[in-house]
């Protein structure tokens, strides 16, 4: 490679990734963050989008320049030259996707674990009506992680919902008031545990705007912790094919402030108010 071709490079290289890391910054794909999962899900998407940029750009570039530059010319006859191997190159076209792979998957498995995916599912019993909100159970995905913000001192309990699935809908149960609703109604700033099971097929519970989806299965209850952010209406949708109105498998969760909820709570609670 000449001197000149090499510091082209050079500079083709850097301006691509530069303008990859503009991209994956700008690019706003994603409904709002709800949820103290979501800026963890942006930050691995915003990586993946600039990585998928880059790649993009650079190899449909390369396609194209080489389209042109090394395409027949007219008049030309005959074969191309005959090129055997190059060990340089295929070591290096070898190790940059070894290296981008391992790096994000090593990247993707720590925002898993940051977002509580390896915690174990602990406690899968049926003791659940034993429930109040000093038990601590129902580990899971979510649950774990707490952004570095304000009220660290101040540990809500999670309140446990008890989610059913069928075809085609979602029932939330909150065993504390005795509530049932076909509406999943949270406040914002406190923990929510759901224990989930399905009473026919398996569905997915899943909320753009949590960056959360669990799958919800018959005979295996499986578990999802979040804490809500943002107030607002958010749609629940079953992602997973569960049947012929799979596409109208859909509920809304209500994220409030406290005051809101507990007035809803209190509203619909069955059971003496517990909620004090
Ligand atoms: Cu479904």
């Amino acid at each position: 490679m000449s001197k000149n071709s090499t510091i082209l490079t050079t500079v083709l290289t850097i301006a691509l990734i530069a303008i990859g890391v503009w991209i994956g910054e700008n690019i706003n794909l994603l409904p709002i963050d709800a949820s103290t999962n979501a800026p963890v899900y942006d930050e691995l998407f915003k990586v993946l989008f600039t990585i998928g940029a880059i790649l993009f750009l650079g190899i449909t570039g390369l396609v194209l320049y080489s389209l042109i530059k090394f395409g027949r010319k007219p008049g030309q006859k005959g074969d191309g030259l005959a090129i055997e191997g190059n060990l340089s190159l295929e070591i290096f076209w070898t190790a940059i996707p070894a290296i981008v792979i391992l790096f994000v998957g090593i990247y993707s498995y720590d925002i898993y674990d940051r977002m509580g995916g390896m915690q174990s599912l602990g406690a899968s019993g049926h003791e659940h009506h034993a429930m109040n909100s000093n038990n601590k159970v129902w580990g899971g995905i979510g649950s774990s992680y707490s952004p570095g913000q304000t009220n660290k001192n101040e540990v809500l309990p999670p309140i446990p919902i008890e989610v059913t699935a069928m075809q085609f809908a979602f029932l939330f149960h909150y065993p504390e008031g005795d509530i049932i609703s076909g509406e999943l109604h949270v406040p914002t700033g406190q923990p929510v545990t759901m224990r989930m099971e399905s009473k026919d097929v398996i569905h997915a519970f899943w909320v753009p705007e949590f960056r959360l989806k669990q799958d919800v299965i018959p005979g295996q209850p499986t578990i999802l912790n979040f804490t809500p952010t943002k107030a607002g209406r958010y749609p629940i949708i079953c992602a997973e094919l569960c049947g012929p109105y799979h596409g109208g498998m859909r509920s809304t969760v209500v994220v409030e402030d406290s005051e809101k909820f507990n007035e809803w709570f209190n509203k619909n609670s069955k059971s003496p108010n517990l909620n004090t």
